[in-house]
């Protein structure tokens, strides 16, 4: 590949690769957070954690400058219907992702004090020592539908 090829791809990749964050070998993608329906102080946070280390990591902190606290949460089935419960950590194995999505782990924002702007800063912790900082954009229900259901 010639070098204007080859600055070509990359030009390419630089406009389609959505923006990531990262320290170390964790980055995090694709973060958004599900606009808090009207009246309510409470919503989620989703992302993609992807580790290229040979060890595994675990996420153990979050913050948000959107609400009073942040915790991790966990979905499961609990007598028949889907239950939040709170977690300790979440996991990143080595070489591998994980993902925060609707329906699954999340991170819990709590104590958000009026309409939340288009994006907002989540702060994450990592047992390696790994922190990050990643700017959310903030979906309304519509858009983060789409979001979930891309087909
Ligand atoms: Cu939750």
């Amino acid at each position: 590949m010639n070098v204007r090829k080859a600055l070509l791809v990359l030009f390419v990749f630089l406009l389609v690769a959505p923006p990531a964050w990262s320290e170390g070998k964790i980055s995090v993608k694709d973060p958004w957070v599900r606009q808090n329906p009207p009246g309510t102080s409470v919503t989620a946070a989703y992302m993609v954690i992807e580790n290229r280390g040979g060890a595994a990591d675990e996420l153990l902190e979050a913050d948000c400058s959107c609400s009073a606290s942040a915790s991790l949460h966990g979905t499961e089935m609990w007598e028949g219907s889907m239950a939040m419960k709170k977690v300790a950590s979440i996991e990143v194995p080595a070489g591998g992702s994980v993902a925060l999505s609707p329906g699954g782990y999340h991170m819990m924002l709590e104590g958000i004090s009026g309409d939340m702007k288009e994006s907002v800063i989540l702060e994450l912790k990592f047992r390696s020592g790994a922190r990050i900082s990643v700017k959310a954009p903030v979906l309304s229900p519509s858009a983060a539908q789409k979001r979930s259901h891309p087909h």
